[in-house]
């Protein structure tokens, strides 16, 4: 048995509990000062704090002075699209010229780029590319992240994709929890026919994935010009008698009825909302459904902010992920969405860290082990070249981390 002790924690500061935090206790973290945690077998054993060490904190092997500086949880980044052939970088000067996310997918671009150049790539290009994107996150201080396929819209690509995540996750020290993406976009072939592909989704991919149990959620892109409600419905409806838990990514551009469908069906998330009305926000309330805010998103779309202070004030419990994908979101930066969720949704400091370390935590379902500092659960922490969180969110633009520490590993 080997300890790993980290003393001289300037600020511990970590919200309490296995589940998910809204309105007041969004903004409710337990903050230690002059704290200490002994780490054995890749589980905090111990946390104490007044300057005071822990039991047998002189027989640890290891020690981590923290010099007085900041601690969190490790960053959960609750929604990604981080395996994916090529880039997009072309689309810029389209943007610029005026053409919005949606003229390019219509016009075959967009995410339909993105599929072309997926299911040319091999699986060992995706998997050292996405092994890249798992090594850079981690040095900004993600330990955990969802991942999602949805860049094949056949069952050889989205396979192949979520083949590629299911041997990061064994192989990279990041905790990775899949998605299936399957109805990301109407791929051509089915162009004339969306409802045939649905119905293609449900009866072959989706039973397939399942079997070879290579994602525990499913998600659809319910949007004008993507998939409306009934298809959706449709095809949540499958996921959910297959076993999956659901997530929707509804009123990114409009407001047809996403968020609505994910109250009722009970989604464990509800995507983006950047337009959603009230209707979807009393949905989202009732159903207990977590907001997963993706403010990168809207900033690289020049787009609203989602109204994640009006969520807090309603109840409903908010996360905040980096949607990086090569398309609306080229960042995989949580640090940034950090200071956009400060400064554009006007969320505390303390609610900040609670939307990015225990809420998106519950919204994979690894709230019980993860997304919190606390005895018992997983030894999965940074140590910021910070202050406070305040500090965090003020600076922008740098990478404040100081060290990574995953499973009571040393990493970065
Ligand atoms: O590749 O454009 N919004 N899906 C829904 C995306 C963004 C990813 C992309
Ligand atoms: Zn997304």
């Amino acid at each position: 048995m080997t300890a790993l002790l980290v003393k001289n924690i300037g600020i511990l500061q970590t919200p309490v509990g296995s589940f998910s935090h809204k309105g007041k206790a969004q903004g409710e973290n337990q903050k230690r000062k002059d704290a200490a945690i002994v780490i054995e077998n890749g589980l905090i054993r111990e946390i104490t704090d007044g300057g005071k060490l822990p039991q047998g904190a002189e027989n640890a092997d290891r020690v981590i002075d923290a010099g007085g500086r900041l601690v969190t949880p490790g960053l959960v980044d609750g929604h990604t699209h981080m395996v994916f052939g090529g880039y997009r970088q072309h689309e810029i000067p389209m943007k610029l010229k005026g053409a919005g996310y949606l003229d390019i997918l219509r016009a075959g671009g967009g995410i339909l780029d993105t599929v072309r150049k997926t299911r040319a790539a091999s699986f060992e290009e995706l998997y050292t590319k996405t092994r890249g994107f798992l090594d850079e996150m981690l040095s900004f201080g993600v330990t955990a992240c969802e991942a999602k396929s949805g860049y094949g819209l056949e069952a050889e690509t989205e396979i192949k994709m979520l083949q590629v995540l299911k041997k990061l996750n064994e192989e990279h020290p990041m905790d990775v929890v899949s998605t299936f993406m399957g109805a990301h976009a109407i791929p051509d072939e089915y162009k004339e026919d969306p409802d045939a592909f649905i119905d293609m989704l449900c009866e072959d991919v989706m039973p397939a994935v399942r079997e070879q149990n290579l994602a525990e959620f499913a998600d659809v892109f319910t949007e004008d010009s993507v998939f409306n409600c009934e298809q959706s419905r449709r095809y949540l409806e499958r996921a959910k008698a297959l076993g999956f838990g659901l997530k929707i990514h509804a009123d990114e551009i409009e407001a047809i009825g996403g968020s609505v469908l994910a109250g009722e069906m009970g989604a464990v998330s509800c995507e983006h909302l950047i337009s959603i009305d009230e209707k979807g926000l009393e949905a989202l309330a009732e159903g207990g459904v977590t907001a997963m805010c993706l403010p990168a998103t809207s900033f690289y779309l020049g787009a609203d902010f989602a109204p994640a202070r009006k969520m807090i004030e309603m109840g409903i419990p908010v996360a905040a992920a980096s949607d990086f994908n090569p398309g609306s979101c080229p960042s995989l930066n949580l640090q940034f969405v950090m200071n956009l969720a400060c400064i554009k949704y006007r969320m505390l400091p303390e609610e900040v860290l609670t939307a990015v370390t225990i809420n998106p935590a519950c919204a994979i379902d690894r709230g019980d082990c993860i997304g919190t500092l606390e005895e018992g659960k997983q030894a999965d922490l940074v140590i910021w070249n910070a202050e406070d969180m305040e500090m965090l969110c003020y600076r922008f633009g740098s990478n404040l981390v100081k060290q990574v520490i995953k499973k009571g590993e040393y990493i970065a």
